[in-house]
């Protein structure tokens, strides 16, 4: 995945035509499309390689089975034309493999939630989140999920990766988080569903957070 506006598109909508009518208007603004439940299950599998068409796609299944499963989904989903697959890494180092297994079969990409953004992320998540964080990192993943609402937690998890992984992170706008707060705190992109796809104009705010997060990469902040 190439990194040029750092703003992944969490696409959320359940229509088919809105979805394409959205992805079509922020393209330039969002290096990927990460689609999940909600459309999936609204308008079928094959809305991935229709979005395909406007950026590479991040298919959010937060899949969390045994090992045998996880490879049936993965190869399902990369089927279907995803770029990448979200993972949960709760689960274990056995499923995580398997994933990753599927992902380098097909040269694509995985990423490992660490930590959830919301509240709740915090009660059972958050003590696990740096073990997870470090078997991510030794199973050889693409990335982690990290909370874009505790920008600090970010910052941990960065230092203890390093540069091995790289780190997308949700939260930005209607759960209170900040981009250029994340991005300064060590993420590579920011998630943003909301702000953008029930704005007036997606292209516009998608654009200024992409502006944001480039004043804050020139120091300008
Ligand atoms: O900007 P929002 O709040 O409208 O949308 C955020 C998106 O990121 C939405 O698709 C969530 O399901 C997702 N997300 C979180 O908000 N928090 C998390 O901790 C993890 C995810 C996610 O994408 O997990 C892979």
């Amino acid at each position: 995945m190439e990194r040029n506006t750092c703003v992944i598109l969490a696409l959320d909508v359940t229509d088919r035509k809105e979805a394409i009518r959205i992805a079509e208007d922020v393209r330039e603004f969002v290096d990927a499309i990460k689609v999940g439940y909600p459309l999936i299950l609204a308008t079928g599998l094959r809305i991935i390689r229709e979005l395909a068409e406007f950026a590479p796609i991040i298919a959010d299944f937060k899949v969390a089975d045994i090992p045998n499963t996880n490879r049936l989904i993965c190869e399902q989903v990369f089927e279907a034309g995803a770029d990448a697959v979200i993972v949960q890494g709760f689960t274990g180092r056995d499923s995580l493999d398997a994933c990753i297994e599927v992902a380098s079969e097909y040269r694509k990409d995985v990423f490992v939630v660490s930590e959830m953004s919301h509240p709740g992320g915090a009660e059972f998540m958050q003590p696990v989140a740096e073990a997870i964080a470090k078997m991510a990192a030794e199973a050889g993943a693409f990335g982690l999920v990290a909370p874009a609402t505790r920008p600090e937690r970010v910052k941990r998890i960065r230092k203890l990766i390093g540069d091995k992984l790289t780190i997308i992170s949700p939260g930005v706008g209607a759960q209170g988080g900040k981009a250029s707060d994340v991005i300064a705190a060590g993420a590579d992109w920011v998630i943003v569903g909301r702000s953008i796809y029930k704005a007036e104009s997606p292209k516009e705010a998608a654009c200024e957070i992409a502006a944001e997060i480039e004043a804050e990469l020139r120091g300008e902040n």
